[in-house]
């Protein structure tokens, strides 16, 4: 089945067996693209539930295409909060990917679990288990 217009061009692009056991960065363990409802937004940002920008976060997260990740490794919540900079982009360290390229804390670009118990409960909210790959590093077949 068909399901992108003919005259829009696509490219398939695949990291192969030795980029992503390279140990490059951290583990990639699952990724997908989706456009979650509003009520599963909800869920995701419940902890929000009684601040008042939760409607409006809720509507933005649901508004189109998010890329949803999981990431395996040693402090990799700690580190990848570090990456992301802080919630507002304006006290974002230049440097980090909130800082570089957002302006305003209602589009800050990405989200990052803030400790085990909320990544834990976010990683079963967006992925079934059997989405997620575990696989061990074969990385000495590619270094030379
Ligand atoms: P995130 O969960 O998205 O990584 O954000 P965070 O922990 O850094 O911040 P949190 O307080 O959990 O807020 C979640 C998201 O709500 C939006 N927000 N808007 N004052 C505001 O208008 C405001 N404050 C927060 C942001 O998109 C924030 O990332």
């Amino acid at each position: 089945q068909e399901v992108f217009s003919a005259e829009m061009e696509h490219t398939f692009i695949a990291i192969k067996p030795d980029g992503v056991q390279r140990g490059l960065e951290f583990k990639l363990v699952g990724i997908k693209v989706v456009v979650p409802s509003k009520d599963f937004v909800q869920k995701h940002y419940h902890d929000l539930k009684e601040r008042p920008f939760f409607n409006a976060s809720c509507d933005f997260l649901s508004s189109g295409p998010v890329i949803a990740m999981v990431w395996e490794g040693e402090g990799v919540i700690r580190y990848g909060r570090k990456l992301i900079g802080a919630t507002d982009p304006q006290k974002s360290e230049p440097g980090t990917i909130r800082g570089d390229l957002a302006v305003v804390v209602g589009r800050n670009i990405i989200h990052g679990s803030d400790g085990p118990a909320t990544a834990k409960d976010e990683i079963n909210l967006w992925f079934k288990p059997q989405k997620l790959v575990s696989y061990t590093n074969n990385a000495e077949k590619w270094i030379y």
